[in-house]
């Protein structure tokens, strides 16, 4: 071993003290001072030191955040200050009744200030610092006692190890500093796991809280520092806090937080009328859904800590502070029955019927269950009562069952030898989860089929609902979307509910869809893996029907952005027969299968770029401004990120503008993105 010199010293303090406001600005501040290289290299030269001098190490180094070998058990341990948790009010009516309990409380108090902060829907954490080193971090477990998971606590990169001790020029540092929170994982960190446990078939995590706790009590905390679970401080406990006026009030709690080296979520707001709060509370019940983790309610707190003091706490809650919570997004319900859907490509899927709950404002009765691999997995029988959720405008799902729960009778569930709509053999092939029946003129493909045909993106004719499809369908009036071409008012008029004025109308409809260009008929065909996207790079390169059928699948898969499993899609659909009479048949009663092509080179303005749109546009609906983004070869994501190069905001703009200025992305009105596209 060398000896310890001290400029060795001194170069490691400053790499360390670089290292920290690097990581400070990166994680925290979300505006990165140094490049990930040079990071990268003042990393390596830290490490380098440590290895040489072990001496040196100490827990508070950067160093220290990679994960250690597994723990055997965690030890559990008693907070110092306990983990109270909230009470709970479900509306504003709540929220009220709240206030005027705690004003009869305190009866001379008038005006009041109230801090709102969003309630994150992740795991608090309990944070000690001794002379401003990280020495413990542990879960809330019971309130009173919770377990010790410090390691796993040091491989989140939005807690800082060491604090920033410059906030405490006029004081001093105080010697224990009690830091609260919530670790949560992102979002788009939970999809990612999610969809790697599927594919490699483990249990999928119900939501990210579960997934953020499971991932905090892995023994392994190298395992953990893969994760990136992230971190917000809400609480500030020092003793003696208020009387060193350090801070008086929770705003200015937050403030120092910020300052100390956490990260606070900038969604807060100091309201002075109780109006305020509520059009705040009434704000982020929408704005959350477009937020990167999960919010499930807000925290309204008394700013004033003198006040805090005087209200105090009852047996569980402080009588200061409230969480207002947002309308459930997951509840118990029975299941009734497994019905089995089959789809526009022949995938049979099971659904749930449930007896019906209300989830996030909506009633609820139906479920896919995807397909019979993740039936035997979530282990479903009809009978169960399973816990279902519903976030935001995606499809209801089943996230678990409540086993206890399960009565004797259960049935379990088998996945049908036979189409249930057309009663043919189904197959499902070698290492494929879905099943599928595979009659060309299966009902329930057929009626798919027309519908995606008529569709706003496809052919678009309109008037043309489920309902009357169905009926053309049922009474075997047309038996492929070439039929539609020969349907006359007559025969429409023998359908139900159906007048010589709409007759007429629809006739009109499917007539002038013959003019449709040839990537809206494409799309319309439905082949796999062809969507709208697609089919347009698609009719650019092959301009005509005739072009794309005799293409080679080398061809096809030579345009940018048209992968290997989708040429082969294309290239198997027009070497079927059926197929290509289908097309022979579509160009008899008049389609064109040519025509503008909306691709061009100098329309592909947004080649490789990413763009998040944000708020309200003026004219554009948020899909319009999408669709055009993409028609443009752009990219549209749910988050800001370093990636992003655009942001297009209108109204109403939330974090994501926040996000965007401090990364400094570009901006975009509607206005200007018309501009660059005209
Ligand atoms: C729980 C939470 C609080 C806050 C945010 N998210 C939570 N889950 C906050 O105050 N910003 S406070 C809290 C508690 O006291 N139990």
């Amino acid at each position: 071993m060398e000896s310890l010199t001290l400029k060795v010293k001194q170069r490691v303090q400053e790499l360390r003290q670089l290292l920290q406001q690097a990581s400070y600005a990166y994680y925290v501040l979300d505006s990165p001072i140094i490049e990930d290289t040079v990071y990268d290299r003042l990393y390596r030269e830290l490490q380098q030191l440590e290895t040489d001098y072990p001496e040196i190490v100490t827990s508070d180094s950067p160093t220290q955040r990679v994960g250690e070998k597994p723990a055997t058990q965690f030890t559990t341990v008693r907070h110092n200050i306990p983990l109270y948790s909230l009470e709970n009010a479900f509306n504003l009516d709540e929220l009220q009744a709240w206030e005027r309990r705690w004003r009869r409380q305190a009866p001379n108090i008038d005006a009041v200030e109230y801090v709102c902060e969003l309630k994150i829907d992740g795991n608090a954490l309990a944070l000690t610092y001794e002379n401003g080193v990280l020495v413990r971090g542990t879960t809330r477990g019971d309130g009173v006692t919770g377990e010790d998971i410090t390691q796993n606590v040091r491989t989140i990169r939005s807690i800082p190890l060491r604090l920033n001790v410059e906030t405490f020029h006029e004081t001093s540092l105080p010697e224990r500093v009690e830091v609260r929170g919530e670790t949560f994982l992102p979002l788009e960190v939970f999809k990612q796991i999610n969809s790697q446990r599927l594919a490699s078939g483990e249990q999928l995590f119900a939501n990210p809280r579960n997934a953020a706790a499971g991932t905090l009590r892995q023994l392994d905390s190298r395992i953990v520092a893969r994760r990136q679970l992230d971190f917000f401080a809400y609480t500030l406990h020092i003793p003696g806090l208020d009387d060193a006026s350090i801070a008086n009030t929770q705003w200015e709690a937050l403030e120092l937080l910020q300052k100390m080296g956490f990260r606070v979520n900038p969604n807060k707001r100091l309201c002075a009328t109780y109006a305020e709060v509520a059009e705040y509370y009434q704000h982020w019940d929408t704005e959350r859904l477009n937020l990167d983790y999960m919010t499930d309610g807000v925290v309204v707190k008394l700013n004033s800590f003198k006040l805090q003091e005087d209200l105090g706490f009852t047996q569980k809650f402080p009588r200061w502070a409230i969480a207002l919570k947002y309308a459930a997004e997951e509840a118990p319900t029975r299941v009734e029955n497994i019905a089995v859907n089959v789809g526009r490509t022949g995938a049979l899927t099971p659904l749930a019927e449930m007896r019906p709950v209300q989830l996030a404002g909506t009633t609820v009765s139906r479920a896919t269950l995807h397909n019979s691999d993740r039936i035997a997995q979530l282990d479903i029988r009809i009978g169960d009562t399973v816990i279902v959720r519903k976030a935001g405008e995606i499809i209801p799902e089943v996230l678990r069952v409540l086993k206890e729960l399960r009565p004797d009778d259960t049935k379990p569930f088998v996945m049908p030898t036979h189409c249930p709509v057309c009663n043919q053999p189904v197959v499902r092939e070698m290492g494929e989860a879905v099943t599928r029946c595979v009659n060309a003129s299966c009902a329930a493909i057929l009626k798919g089929a027309i519908e995606h045909w008529v569709s706003r993106d496809a052919l678009d004719i309109r008037g043309m609902g489920e309902k009357l499809v169905h009926q053309l369908v049922e009474k075997g009036v047309v038996h492929s979307v070439a039929d539609l071409y020969d349907l006359t008012e007559d025969k429409f008029c023998e359908l139900e509910r159906m007048g010589k004025k709409s007759a007429e109308k629809l006739v009109n409809a499917i007539a002038s869809s013959k003019n449709q260009p040839w990537s809206r008929v494409l799309y319309g065909l439905g082949i796999r893996h062809v969507g709208s996207v697609n089919a347009q790079l698609l009719t650019e390169k092959f301009p005509s029907v005739e072009k794309l059928a005799q293409a080679r699948q080398s061809d096809i898969e030579g345009i940018y952005g048209i992968g290997a499993e989708i040429a082969q899609s294309v290239y198997q659909w027009f070497h079927i027969a059926a197929n290509q009479t289908l097309i022979e048949r579509l160009q008899a009663v008049g389609l064109q299968f040519v025509g503008e092509v909306t691709l061009t080179s100098d329309n592909q303005k947004f080649v490789g770029k990413t763009f998040v749109i944000t708020g309200t546009l003026p004219t554009l609906k948020r899909d319009e401004a999408k669709a055009l983004i993409q028609k443009n070869g752009g990219k549209v994501t749910e988050s800001v990120s370093k990636k992003t190069d655009y942001l297009v905001v209108g109204e109403d703009a939330g974090s994501k503008l926040e996000k965007a200025q401090s990364l400094g992305i570009t901006q975009l009105s509607e206005a200007d993105l018309l501009k660059l596209v005209e």
